[in-house]
């Protein structure tokens, strides 16, 4: 039944997608008129980009409130995934591409006096997050839509996304804030109908049967901003709900009255602090980084209780028994950081609903799932019991009861086993007693995975063994990480989409989606034409990377030389250091050399990009020495030819836009056992590009899909990490006894050769006291798989062809793979299609 008025003309006046030129273009104008109050006379290029982005987004809400609407009526079950950061990028053409209106949208924006490239760069990103996580979330929402599958994303609507970096003369790291919502953001949608009320502090008092009740303290408003998230080639389209904190009461009126303007506005400032910035710190949560921890505990809650309250109003809407509850929803924690989600359900069942602690554990137990996404034991989340104490009282009197009776059940399975009771311990023992979310986690899920085969494997064996001795192995699994092709080769590599599409003979809709498809460029590898527009690709991808380095830093690149990318958050255990002292020996070689032995040597441009954490002293230094070693060697007249290096300022999903599809070989050289799974790895692959690794990671299964002989491995392996490092602190040897090779290079930094002597010494004692990463014991052998990717690119056929077979074994690593994965193995949830004409 029609719900109001007339259905004929409701019918009538309802629009649907715009899809032909006429109308994109009338769209278009009618923004620049009405919601910019624009004239053609002033309109610029940043004004035209966003009206073009207003049209772009009507057509958006069209599909994503049919969407909503179809979901509702057939109430599917559902996935939430919660995460703390969506690092999305731009969205302007992935949505454009997704409707499948590119063209028509360049050809309107033609007429009006514009060109659609030149707008998409005026968007900025969206960078919501610090790197590899945050980006996987935002893959997951990518496929998730794409697939049809009933999943939303919630996340925190930070006013301060990610800082800006910016590099000082003499090299050093500066941090800016990054006022991404500067500009409209047409991509929102606020809702501030949509709001919850979230307390901190005050106290809680036990009543009968585990109940509690929690009151006083502060109360601050949650405000829902919608992302639309659409699929490609679909209807569906999905949504990513962000919260942002506001002041329940706008200021405090007696304080107002009494003229103490400022205690007035102090608790509206607290409010809105919650969600201000992005903490940039990422895989760690030690004291030293995470300056005001309570305001990121305060985020971690605000986030949860927000999203919790959602969720379960819109079960309640269902109007079904809380029991079935798990069989309308399933929650994916996205690493620790939701974990208070698993106290917070209990909280609103056991208090709020009157469900009986036991039914209730069994409820949230049966709906969440949990992600780790690392091993390394400084990034594993633990909250100071005082702080959460203080913080949400009620919580940790809820922690407690869990872990009563998670105990009991471990000392039922091994009597008298106190050491194995302390360890499993939700609460640490200490001074401060600490609470381990992984514990937690892990406790209160349902499953847990890891993000590639090796690392769910060193799940298994280290950080939650005695959780498989407990509850089995069947509860640890895997899901390998994948990545979007639409983003990551679609994209951004239009050249390498289209010739893909010619050679395969199948609408590029159809492999975008089945990615496995890719294989079918393997009969093609031998073809000598194949090879050379398969080069030309690469040609093109190189010279518009040399475009951006000139204009960014002004510098004039020799793109007939190998592109060789290091692109990732700069942190001790992925190394940046064991290739910045690779590049200075390749260097101290070159200088060795005389004129004629160089012209034999293949000229090579060496790349990197990424943030440092603000207080990620080491980090940053390395950085340093990045900078002012290219400005050494870019001037060195007798090697610049074969020799030049960059560090690109500022990386972004934009900028790694251009610098992976241009990569003749990219670097992911972690010590063994340390990057879970990496994702940078399988976008320079799908780009044709080489990788030179350690054994670790994904990098593992990439060389598995397209075989070892195209892979560039090196280093130690995994299980002989513990030994290396135990002898680097009993048994030391000198750095010129071990490695002269690398000795030769510290010694080099040491004299200042590279400027600031004495500054770097506090990096290069980790590399000769305790070299907890191992750059001693790799050096050596990084050095000959160096080497060997020179020998390899001198045969530039046979470079082409590894190329090919990259690309074209890339299809386990689609994140559509992946989100199968979770919604068969984990979710349990459906394709849910909307049609084309609504049904
Ligand atoms: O370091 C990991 C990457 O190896 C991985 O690919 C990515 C996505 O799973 O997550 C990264 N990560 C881990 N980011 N933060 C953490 C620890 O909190």
């Amino acid at each position: 039944k029609w719900p109001r008025g007339d259905e004929k003309t409701w019918k009538e006046a309802l629009r649907g997608v715009t899809t032909d030129e006429p109308t994109i273009t009338k769209s278009i104008v009618n923004h620049v008129q009405t919601s910019l109050a624009r004239q053609p006379h002033n309109l610029d290029e940043l004004g035209a980009y966003q009206a073009a982005a207003l049209s772009v987004r009507d057509n958006l809400i069209v599909n994503w409130n049919e969407t909503q609407l179809h979901f509702t009526r057939k109430a599917p079950k559902r996935a939430y995934y919660l995460s703390l950061e969506f690092l999305m990028g731009r969205t302007l053409d992935n949505a454009l591409l997704n409707l499948g209106l590119k063209n028509k949208y360049s050809n309107s924006v033609d007429k009006l006096g514009f060109n659609l490239e030149d707008l998409l760069d005026k968007e900025r990103d969206a960078a919501l997050g610090n790197g590899g996580l945050g980006r996987l979330a935002a893959c997951y929402l990518d496929s998730s839509a794409s697939q049809e599958l009933p999943v939303w994303g919630y996340g925190l609507r930070y006013q301060y996304g990610i800082f800006q970096q910016l590099i000082s003369p003499d090299g050093q790291q500066l941090e800016a804030p990054d006022p991404w919502l500067q500009n409209q953001n047409p991509w929102e949608l606020p809702r501030l109908d949509v709001d919850y009320e979230i307390r901190f502090y005050g106290h809680s008092n036990r009543l009968e049967n585990g109940k509690a009740v929690w009151s006083g303290g502060q109360e601050v408003l949650a405000i829902a901003y919608d992302v639309m998230i659409p699929g490609y080639e679909t209807k569906n389209t999905n949504n990513l709900r962000l919260w942002e904190s506001k002041p329940k009461r706008g200021f405090d009126l007696n304080s107002f009255n009494a003229g103490d303007y400022e205690a007035a506005v102090e608790s509206s400032n607290s409010a809105a602090a919650i969600t201000a910035v992005l903490y940039p710190n990422d895989h760690t949560t030690c004291k030293l980084f995470v300056f005001g921890k309570e305001l990121r505990l305060k985020q971690q809650y605000f986030w949860t209780a927000a999203s919790l309250a959602d969720i379960v109003r819109r079960f309640k809407n269902l109007d079904k028994p809380l029991t079935e509850f798990p069989d309308y929803v399933a929650i994916q924690l996205n690493d620790t950081h939701p974990t208070l989600a698993i106290p917070e359900l209990m909280r609103i069942l056991v208090d709020e609903e009157d469900v009986p602690w036991d039914l209730a554990w069994n409820i949230t137990t049966n709906t969440f799932f949990f992600t780790n996404h690392t091993v390394l034991p400084e990034a594993l989340e633990k909250w100071p019991v005082p702080l959460m104490e203080h913080l949400l009282p009620r919580h940790l009197q809820i922690i407690y009861d869990i872990n009563f009776s998670f105990l009991q059940a471990v000392d039922k399975k091994f009597p008298g086993d106190l050491e194995r009771l302390g360890r499993m311990s939700i609460i640490e023992e200490g001074f401060p007693k600490q609470v381990r979310m992984a514990n937690l986690a892990c406790i209160g899920s349902r499953k847990v995975n890891g993000v590639a085969e090796l690392h769910s494997e060193l799940v298994r064996t280290t950080i939650m063994k005695d959780f498989v001795d407990l509850y089995g192995i069947s509860k640890f699994a895997n899901v390998t990480n994948g990545i979007t092709p639409r983003r990551w080769l679609d994209q951004c590599n239009p050249g390498l989409s289209q010739l893909i599409t010619e050679t395969l003979k199948i609408p590029r809709s159809v492999w975008l989606k089945d990615l496995y498809k890719l294989e079918g460029l393997l009969a093609h590898a031998e073809d000598p034409a194949f090879q050379k527009k398969w080069a030309a690709v690469k040609q093109s991808n190189k010279e518009r990377l040399a475009h951006y380095v000139e204009t960014t830093l002004g510098a004039t690149i020799n793109t007939k030389a190998m592109f060789d990318v290091q692109v990732k958050r700069l942190h001790e255990y992925k190394r940046q250091s064991l290739n910045i002292l690779g590049v200075i020996h390749r260097y101290l070689t070159l200088k060795a050399m005389s004129a004629e032995e160089r012209k034999k040597v293949n000229p090579k441009v060496i790349f990197f990009a990424g943030k440092a954490a603000p207080g990620y002293y080491i980090a940053k230094l390395i950085i340093r020495l990045i900078v002012n070693v290219a400005r050494v060697i870019n001037a060195d007249a007798d090697t610049k030819e074969y020799l030049t290096m960059y560090f690109l300022p500022d990386y972004s999903v934009s900028v790694a836009e251009v610098l992976i599809p241009a990569s003749d070989i990219s670097q992911h050289i972690s010590t063994a056992g340390t990057e879970a799974s990496g994702t940078s790895n399988m976008k320079f692959c799908l780009n044709g590009g080489l990788l030179v690794g350690t054994v670790d990671g994904a990098n593992i299964e990439i060389a598995e899909e397209v075989g070892e002989t195209n892979v560039f491995f090196f280093g130690h392996l995994t299980p002989a990490v513990e030994g290396l490092r135990y002898q680097h602190s009993y048994h030391p040897v000198p750095v010129e006894q071990k490695c002269p090779a690398l000795a030769a290079v510290l010694k080099e930094v040491s004299s200042g050769r590279f400027g600031d002597a004495g500054v770097y010494e506090p990096f290069l004692n980790t590399v000769r006291q305790h070299d907890y990463y191992l750059i001693t014991d790799d050096f050596d052998s990084y050095i000959r798989a160096l080497s060997m990717v020179d020998e390899a690119y001198q045969d530039r056929t046979e470079w082409i062809k590894k190329s090919i077979r990259t690309a074209a074994k890339m299809g386990k690593f689609s994140s559509d793979r992946a989100i199968q994965d979770y919604a068969q193995e984990y979710w349990n949830i459906e394709t849910l299609k909307l049609e084309p004409n609504g049904a």
